[in-house]
């Protein structure tokens, strides 16, 4: 059974934060910080704390600004988190609304009613709520028939997805899935951490899979998936729902996303190429056949270090986009984001590759095909 692409969505949150602004909000926390712990510092028992600079995050990860939810509480340098209302148990929850948005432009692409659909899956990094599952509530707000089901692979979420959901038409027991990716980055990071204050941002993005026999308008068809893990504690939360029975409701540092980003930087790098080399070989393509790459959006330098490892060349303009600089980091939806924006002057029968890595560690590939 072929399976096909046939819509994608992309929903951007209302706020953008230029890195300018991001900094100047963290430099008036960090002095507030410092002068509020004065004589902690000068008795040297807590540490003062380091301003954050522009310049370094754009040469360090290409990113120049990010969309979220709420700009407002961000750049509060008094709150340093942003602001979201509690919702009632009858209201739609936010990622359920971002979803919406995401899943309507898919569906309107593929031509696709949402009563046709018969499996969602929410493949996001963080879930709002434990249960019930927030695609099955996606599943009611839209309409969709059929089932839904959450999953978590943090930045792999949405390969991942697209493998299982592939493997469902594949196997006969759905005909048309939705992987949809609402990434509320902002409520995870932690916007008072130098190191990684500045790489998330807030984004949903939905994708239609459909039997080809039963689609009307295919842009892709799937030629295969490849998902692959390796433990790692090196992007890591230790939130969790035994929390309150370990005795550990306090405001700690680990309970928000935590990374090792050199040794991330390091270890993923040989991860993702050998994965990529290994699923072209086993199709038996030649890597250089690819026509555009839309890699997972984490840090420009590793996405010019994957392009040319993959291509044996520096990639040509428009060959291997990136949208970090626009989105930062959305952690499961970088990759789908560059693949919605930037699919155009394909013609029939060139390939593509989406490829997404990040926590767990964890690295998925799907190689498409233009209709
Ligand atoms: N401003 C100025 N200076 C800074 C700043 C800052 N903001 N931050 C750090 N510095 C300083 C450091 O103190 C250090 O100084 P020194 O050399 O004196 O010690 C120097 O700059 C260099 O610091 P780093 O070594 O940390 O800098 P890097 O060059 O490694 O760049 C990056 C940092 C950009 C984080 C880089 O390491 C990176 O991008 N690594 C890869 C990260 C990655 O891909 N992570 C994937 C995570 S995403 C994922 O998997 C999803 C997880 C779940 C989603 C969670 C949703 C929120």
């Amino acid at each position: 059974q072929q399976v096909v692409i046939s819509g994608t969505g992309v929903f951007t949150p209302p706020y953008a934060i230029s890195n300018d602004e991001l900094v100047a909000s963290f430099n008036a926390y960090v002095e507030l910080y410092n002068a509020e712990n004065a004589d902690a510092i000068a008795a040297g028992t807590v540490e003062a704390k380091a301003p954050s600079s522009s310049a370094f995050i754009t040469a360090a990860s290409g990113i120049e600004t990010r969309y979220v939810m709420d700009k407002e509480g961000i750049l509060d340098p008094t709150r340093m988190c942003p602001r979201y209302a509690p919702r009632a148990d009858d209201v739609p929850s936010m990622m359920a609304e971002m979803a919406l948005d995401a899943a309507t432009k898919a569906l309107d692409m593929a031509g696709v009613e949402a009563a046709d659909i018969d499996l969602i899956i929410c493949a996001a990094s963080n879930m709002e709520r434990a249960y019930p599952a927030i695609g099955v509530e996606i599943q009611q707000v839209l309409g969709a028939g059929g089932f839904a089901f959450d999953m978590n692979v943090a930045c792999s979420s949405a390969t991942f997805g697209i493998q299982a959901a592939s493997d469902m038409i594949r196997a006969g027991s759905v005909r048309r899935a939705l992987v949809i990716c609402p990434e509320i980055t902002s409520g995870h990071l932690e916007w008072r951490d130098r190191d990684c204050h500045f790489i998330f941002g807030d984004v949903a993005t939905a994708v239609v899979l459909e039997a080809a026999e039963a689609a009307q308008k295919p842009l892709f068809k799937l030629r295969s998936t490849r998902c692959a893990t390796q433990f790692s504690n090196n992007i890591r939360n230790n939130m969790g729902f035994l929390r309150r029975a370990h005795d550990q409701m306090d405001d700690r540092r680990d309970m928000q996303f935590m990374q090792n980003g050199r040794k991330v930087f390091k270890e993923v790098l040989p991860l993702v190429s050998h994965h990529i080399a290994q699923h072209m070989e086993e199709e038996g393509l030649d890597a250089t056949a690819l026509k555009r790459l839309w890699l997972h959006q984490a840090n420009k330098a590793m996405n010019d270090y994957i392009g040319k490892k993959v291509l044996g060349r520096v990639p040509e303009p428009g060959e291997q986009p990136n949208i970090l600089q626009d989105y930062a980091n959305t952690s499961s939806a970088g990759s789908i984001i560059a693949f919605a924006k930037h699919s155009d002057g394909m013609t029939a029968g060139d390939l593509g590759l989406i490829c997404s890595f990040g926590a767990g560690y964890s690295v998925g590939s799907v190689v498409v095909e233009k209709v």
